[in-house]
């Protein structure tokens, strides 16, 4: 199977944040052998929320979604990868943390989906459309050199 290169914007919600899991979260990113390109903490305007989410407008959950993004500090990052996009959205777990599967972040860690911890770009569009809502180019380093890369990726 092909795998390709691929960047995804993955954020910990402030229920995340709020609660403690930063560390535990960046980690299951970290172990699974992806390759962080960038990382800020900051707190979501309505207008970043809006632009974000604009895809779920008119749908019973917007407003409340907004709501919940904009309430506190959350962490954005851009994760590098063999098949980044999907390995992330795996790795988070079902929308609703009660359809996820155990060893998930959603599933370990949240139990509604108005309070799922973090959010994944769901295609490589989404990807680089979020990735450029929340990062000027200047804070992407998308080409530092990691030592382990040989233990995790094909030679
Ligand atoms: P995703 O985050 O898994 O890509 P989306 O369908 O893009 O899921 O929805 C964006 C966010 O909106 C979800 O992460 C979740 O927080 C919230 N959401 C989605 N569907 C529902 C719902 O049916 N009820 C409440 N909140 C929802
Ligand atoms: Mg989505």
């Amino acid at each position: 199977m092909m795998m390709s290169l691929e960047r995804t914007f993955i954020a910990i919600k402030p229920d995340g944040v709020q609660r403690g899991l930063i560390g535990d979260i960046i980690s299951r990113f970290e172990t699974k052998g992806l390759k962080l390109v960038a990382l800020k903490l900051l707190r979501v305007t309505d207008a970043l929320a809006e632009q974000h989410y604009g895809e779920h407008k008119g749908k019973p959950f917007y407003e409340p979604l907004v709501a919940f993004i904009t309430s506190g500090p959350i962490v954005a990052m851009v994760w590098e990868g063999r098949d980044a996009v999907a390995v992330c959205r795996q790795l988070n777990g079902a929308t609703d943390p009660e359809k996820a599967t155990p060893g998930t972040i959603r599933f370990d860690f949240g139990q509604i989906a108005q309070r799922n911890i973090v959010h994944g770009s769901d295609s490589v569009t989404s990807a680089e459309r979020e990735i450029h809502l929340f990062f000027d180019d200047d804070e992407i380093l998308d080409h530092w050199d990691r030592t382990v890369d040989p233990w995790i990726l094909p030679l």
